[in-house]
């Protein structure tokens, strides 16, 4: 069957035909090709069509599809069982390599996905704090846990609202715009002693990639030491993509617990959640707050998370980086030589080029861009053979298996896309 054929099926037995509502590429009012195998910087779909990928499972893929060392580490490990719901090497062995990469997660726990990641992190720091309320900015997204879908980014961005969500549960969430620091300090003027947490993306990736303003990061470390709220980092995004250390290390602020998910796993569902040992002791079975799964640890998932932080160690992120600023300044230059106003934000190896006149610094102004242009563009590009986001609300990824080729082939598309 082709794509069409099987996204006609697909819509007869999944709500849209697709697992995660991004995949069905209604905001670029298109529909899905679906991808039958992929090998570093190229998908192939299911009728032979090669594309180079800028959207890497939506982060994960940060060496490139299939990796060596990371599909010989899964391979190993499954020739040794699938899953065992006892303690194995791989999760100690993963836990110490993520401690050393990132040592403000002195202790952490191994979960399935970045939402159960943030979903337990906040119930810890409601727990630990004994408070219920927690500050989230608009256009974050923390994944679908109930509480963190009021102003959530992503996907849930495109939808008006969230049914099924009671009032009573997003009662305690209290929003800011990304970057209004006063309006933080507000919230903690009005509610100090019952925040438990700020939960952040240090740089945000699910408005767009929107870059925390100078200050914004360490505003938001000395409110939640003053007023005794817990400082949570959700590194989904930004884990081992914005450097070695994440984004934590890059902008040189320590949170008192981090979420990872995405490259940890390597492809593999991973999420993490992790920081102060003190903080950390709080969870059963040593302390009282609860979380529990079947899959927590899986040892084909910790194999092939570690063989990709290993890999990882090897690789030049300057370099990639560097590239990757090539590449978008090109990108730039081309789209305004035919008139489109465009701005763009750019941090390590991910991007998002914005179809506005003018800079993104929020959600508000996330908004305001060219969702149609967004749409000509991504259909364009498709038709080309470069795979991007299917919404504005994404980063593009690049990977160190691209290629100067393949980013030459992507500005040479750029250049044929007409408006
Ligand atoms: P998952 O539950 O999807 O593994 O992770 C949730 C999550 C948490 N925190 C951040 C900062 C995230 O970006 C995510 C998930 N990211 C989206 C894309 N921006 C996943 C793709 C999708 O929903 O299909």
């Amino acid at each position: 069957m082709n794509s069409k054929e099987l996204f006609a099926k697909a819509q007869t037995l999944m709500p849209g035909g697709v697992n995660s509502p991004l995949r069905a590429c209604k905001y670029v009012k298109s529909e899905p090709v679906f991808i039958e195998n992929a090998k570093g910087a190229y998908l192939w779909d299911v009728e032979g069509r090669q594309y180079i990928d800028y959207v890497y499972s939506w982060g994960p893929q940060i060496l490139g599809h299939q990796d060596p060392a990371v599909s010989e580490a899964a391979h190993k490990a499954i020739d040794l069982g699938s899953s065992y719901g006892a303690p194995c090497f791989g999760e100690v062995a993963l836990a110490e390599e993520i401690n050393k990469l990132i040592p403000s997660m002195e202790m952490m726990r191994m979960v399935s996905s970045g939402t159960e990641a943030t979903m337990s992190a906040l119930r810890l720091a409601r727990g630990y704090t004994g408070r219920n309320k927690f500050i989230k900015f608009i256009g974050n997204y923390h994944g679908h846990a109930d509480a963190f879908l009021a102003a959530a980014g992503s996907a849930a961005a495109t939808v008006p609202g969230t049914p099924g969500v009671p009032e009573e549960v997003t009662s305690h969430t209290l929003l800011a715009q990304y970057n209004d620091l006063d309006a933080v300090k507000a919230h903690f003027e009005a509610s100090g002693d019952d925040i438990a947490c700020i939960i952040v993306e240090p740089c945000a990736g699910n408005m767009g990639l929107v870059l925390p303003a100078e200050g914004f990061l360490q505003g938001l470390r000395d409110l939640c030491t003053q007023y005794g709220a817990v400082l949570i980092f959700d590194e989904v995004i930004t884990g081992f993509r914005l450097s070695r250390g994440g984004a934590q290390q890059r902008y040189g602020i320590t949170p008192d617990l981090t979420t990872l998910g995405k490259i940890i796993g390597g492809g593999f569902p991973v999420g993490c959640y992790g920081g102060k040992r003190e903080i950390m002791e709080h969870m059963a079975p040593v302390g009282s707050v609860f979380q529990a799964g079947t899959l927590s640890g899986n040892p084909v998932a910790m194999a092939a998370g570690l063989a990709t932080l290993k890999r990882l160690q090897e690789c030049d992120y300057d370099a990639l980086e560097a590239r990757t600023k090539k590449l978008t300044d090109e990108l730039v230059a081309i789209m305004k030589e035919k008139g489109q106003a465009v701005s763009l934000n750019r941090v390590a190896s991910a991007f998002t080029m914005y179809f506005s006149d003018k800079p993104v610094t929020n959600m508000i102004e996330s908004g305001q861009c060219d969702s149609e242009a967004y749409a000509t563009y991504w259909q364009q590009m498709l038709a080309q053979g470069i795979y991007l986001a299917p919404a504005g609300f994404e980063c593009a990824f690049t990977s160190f298996a691209h290629t100067d080729e393949d980013f030459e082939k992507t500005l040479e598309a750029a250049r044929k896309v007409e408006f």
